[in-house]
């Protein structure tokens, strides 16, 4: 049995950061003085094994549903007759909308097609496991009620219902976790709140109207903070998540120990790596890509859109075919990651239907295939994945990380599952497997009949039909001891 010095030990270089508090231990306890962070955040202070029950759901699910939806899908990308390039739901920051013209969309907002059973039971079809939904976004807009800010859904539209309190009560009627995105320090409608207009995060605001200027603590003390206290206490089992995004040098790290010390009182919240102020979170983010090699140590997830917007836009018809959704989650499981798959409803609040017809097929093969995906741990190869290239560099100078589109894996105790995407012909061959194999089937073969494994060397052959038995994705079983 390993010690509990040894234990904390790997958990210290697994997430290596300097955020880490020093430790100091007393026979099994372990005693955190944050050096980093005024206030320790759970992360800092929990053991290994209540981080591993904390995180247990989250790594089970592997697949959620992302939803941006606000006041942004009524222009749909469309400002004064011109398309407006970029992200849909940054509109207001790319067309330089006044303060007061975008607040007046608010008036307009009547999303009477929006039906919280329909979407919960979308994400249930595609086999998501849990909902993200923009409560608010970084235009200042609460998708809630709201008793801190009167710019919220039910007090500034003719709609006066709240969506998130309608997709709380069907996610807890349909067994899906639910968790809010807030947009905690960009907020383009209210005084002090931050904007940026480049991807250098850390420039000080950039305003584009008067109305936006005022201090940014001021704006965290009576906007921020008292929504997330309310996106925390008003939902009964929910949040799960708290998804933060796009910090700014705003957020010092005394600012981001006040949002902290709240979301401590909630022992169970998963929150993401995007708070600000020095704080890792639970989560690594990437955005629109999936890393080389995942990150190892560290849970991670994927978020990425179905076409070229989070926000919905009425032009954006650039969709990803089914076969990379699928393939992505694949890769993403592969690695040890969640895929956070984002749909953007319009402002009648309906979902568009190649985004439906996605994530029903997606669904489709999942209910069959599920097992090689749900609370899988990472693929025991690795070059599978692909190699990184002797010649061409990425954008930050490195080897660039070449993909290889054949197969991937993923793992239980007692199993290998390989993916195959490409089929290879009537044989499958591995040259080294780390595990005694004891058999071999198809996952979609429903009478699971046992397909001739062949030992070679440290490795083994598996016999094939001649046909896959899913032409974007047919899962081999390797059954393992
Ligand atoms: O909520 C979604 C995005 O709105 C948000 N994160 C996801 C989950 C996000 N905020 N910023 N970014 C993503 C990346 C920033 C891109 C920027 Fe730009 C480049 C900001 C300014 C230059 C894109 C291009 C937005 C405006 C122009």
């Amino acid at each position: 049995m390993k010690t509990f010095r040894q234990v904390f030990a790997v958990a210290l270089v697994c997430c290596s950061v300097s955020a880490i508090p020093a430790l100091s231990q007393i026979e099994g306890e372990t005693i955190a003085t944050s050096t980093a962070h005024s206030v320790a955040a759970i992360q800092d202070t929990e053991t290994p094994a209540q981080r591993d029950a904390r995180m247990a759901w989250w790594r089970e699910a592997r697949f959620g549903m992302f939803i941006h939806w606000g006041l942004y899908s009524i222009p749909a990308g469309t400002w004064k007759g011109k398309q407006i390039p970029s992200i849909g739901e940054w509109i207001m920051n790319n067309a330089s909308i006044p303060v007061a013209d975008y607040k007046a969309l608010a008036s307009q907002f009547n999303p009477t097609d929006f039906n919280a059973h329909n979407i919960v039971a979308l994400a249930k079809s595609a086999g998501m496991k849990y909902i993200v939904i923009t409560a608010k976004h970084h235009d200042g807009f609460a998708m809630f009620a709201s008793k801190a800010d009167p710019f919220n859904i039910v007090d500034a539209t003719p709609f006066h219902r709240d969506p998130i309190r309608e997709l709380a009560e069907e996610c807890r009627k349909q067994g899906v976790k639910l968790g809010f995105y807030y947009s905690q320090d960009q907020d383009w409608t209210a005084p002090g709140g931050a904007a940026y207009k480049t991807d250098h995060h850390d420039l000080p605001s950039h305003h584009w109207d008067p109305a936006q200027d005022g201090d940014f603590a001021t704006y965290l003390h009576t906007k921020a903070i008292p929504q997330i206290k309310e996106l925390l206490t008003n939902y009964a089992d929910f949040p799960v998540v708290i998804w933060f995004d796009t910090p700014t040098a705003d957020m010092t790290p005394a600012l981001a120990g006040e949002i902290v010390a709240l979301l401590n009182q909630h022992p169970n919240l998963i929150w993401n790596n995007r708070l600000g102020g020095g704080y890792k979170g639970d989560t690594e983010t990437p955005e629109q890509y999936i890393p080389a090699q995942g990150f190892p140590g560290r849970d991670w997830e994927a978020c990425m859109t179905m076409n070229d917007t989070w926000g919905y836009k009425s032009y954006d018809t650039n969709f990803k075919s089914t076969e990379t959704l699928l393939r992505n989650l694949i890769d993403i499981a592969s690695k040890g990651g969640n895929y956070l798959l984002n749909i953007g409803p319009d402002s009648k609040g309906n979902v568009p239907p190649p985004e439906v017809e996605r994530l029903r097929q997606v669904g489709k093969w999942l209910a069959i295939n599920g097992e090689a995906i749900y609370g899988t741990k990472p693929t025991l190869f690795g070059g599978e994945a692909g190699s990184f290239s002797a010649t061409e560099k990425d954008a930050e100078g490195k080897p660039k990380f070449i993909p290889a589109w054949n197969w991937r894996s993923t793992t239980t105790a007692d199993k290998i599952y390989i993916e195959l995407f490409a089929w290879p012909g009537d044989s499958f061959t591995l040259p080294g497997v780390p595990r005694t194999v004891t058999g071999a089937y198809l996952l979609a073969d429903n009478s699971h009949a046992a397909l001739k494994v062949t030992k070679t060397g440290d490795g083994i052959a598996v016999a094939l039909p001649s046909h896959p038995l899913d032409n974007i994705a047919t899962v081999l079983v390797l059954t393992t001891k």
